[in-house]
């Protein structure tokens, strides 16, 4: 499973102020420490709200190259601002992301293609997050066959079936693993699956908790990749437990630190 670290994010406090404050150092410590943690890609946002979008993910994009060779997720829901650290970016990147709205398939793959990225695909559209399994296939069937029209082939998609909070949503929680299982069937080999974890506890007590059972859901129904917290030694744990039991890594004894 490719693990994605979700902490180089302006929604955190510490990293929005490094970021207003053009702050390398810390930003650099922080994005190290990701990989120590066993991150195989960082999630880059510059957090919501500001007006300096794209000179914001250009910096960051530059400040975090400097000390870590893993892909980046260039994670903005702004054309100009993801434009901008593409052009950035020196590493592989995986744009976060397009949505099945044409206006931003029509921008987002081109892209793709442009600089030979993989590309996340939310499953909503101008109405939103639709509340059914069968409705997110379908907005994933669509971003597929779009993607192909511009030449991005199935296997650099990572389709995201959008994780909501349970405290907001709880019946949303399981339509997620029936999204998962639906898309699955779309295409062979099957799709490349990807959620932002911490969604589910977002605002919930326990998050450790509900993040790594949750997580154990997701590796049961056939994720690829996660945007979670690295920081979190008992999801990692979880991870490698997980990938032992999908048979992607060989057993031994001393599994948790091999
Ligand atoms: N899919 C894709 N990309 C995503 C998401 C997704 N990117 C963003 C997000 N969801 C995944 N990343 C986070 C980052 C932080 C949190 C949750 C998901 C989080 N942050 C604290 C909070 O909001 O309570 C921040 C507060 C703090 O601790 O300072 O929970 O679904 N493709």
């Amino acid at each position: 499973m490719l693990v994605i670290s979700e902490r180089i994010n302006g929604l955190f406090n510490s990293v929005g102020r490094a970021i207003d404050k053009r702050d390398a150092r810390f930003i650099q410590e922080h994005a190290s420490y990701q990989v120590e943690c066993g991150a195989q890609a960082l999630d880059l946002n510059v957090g919501p709200g500001r007006d300096d979008g794209p000179a914001a993910m250009d910096w960051l994009v530059r400040t975090v190259q400097e000390v870590v060779d893993l892909p980046l997720s260039i994670d903005t829901p702004g054309i100009k601002t993801m434009t901008a650290g593409i052009k950035a970016c020196r590493n592989r990147v995986i744009i976060n992301s397009t949505t099945a709205e044409v206006r931003k398939m029509q921008a987002l793959f081109p892209l793709a293609k442009e600089h030979d990225a993989d590309i996340i695909c939310l499953t909503m559209d101008e109405r939103g997050v639709p509340n059914d399994a069968e409705s997110r296939a379908e907005m994933a069937m669509l971003m597929m066959t779009t993607a192909m029209e511009h030449e991005v082939m199935p296997d650099r998609l990572f389709l995201d079936p959008l994780v909501m909070p349970i405290k907001a949503a709880q019946d949303q929680v399981m339509k997620v693993i029936k999204a998962m299982e639906l898309f699955r069937t779309l295409n062979d080999p099957a799709p490349r699956i990807v959620v932002g974890l911490s969604n589910v506890s977002n605002g919930a007590k326990e998050r450790s908790l509900l993040n790594r059972t949750f997580l154990g859901m997701l590796l049961g129904a056939g994720l690829s990749a996660a945007i979670v917290d690295v920081q979190d030694p008992q999801l990692m744990d979880v991870i490698k437990a997980g990938e032992l039991l999908r048979a992607e890594k060989l057993y031994c004894d001393d599994f948790l630190r091999a």
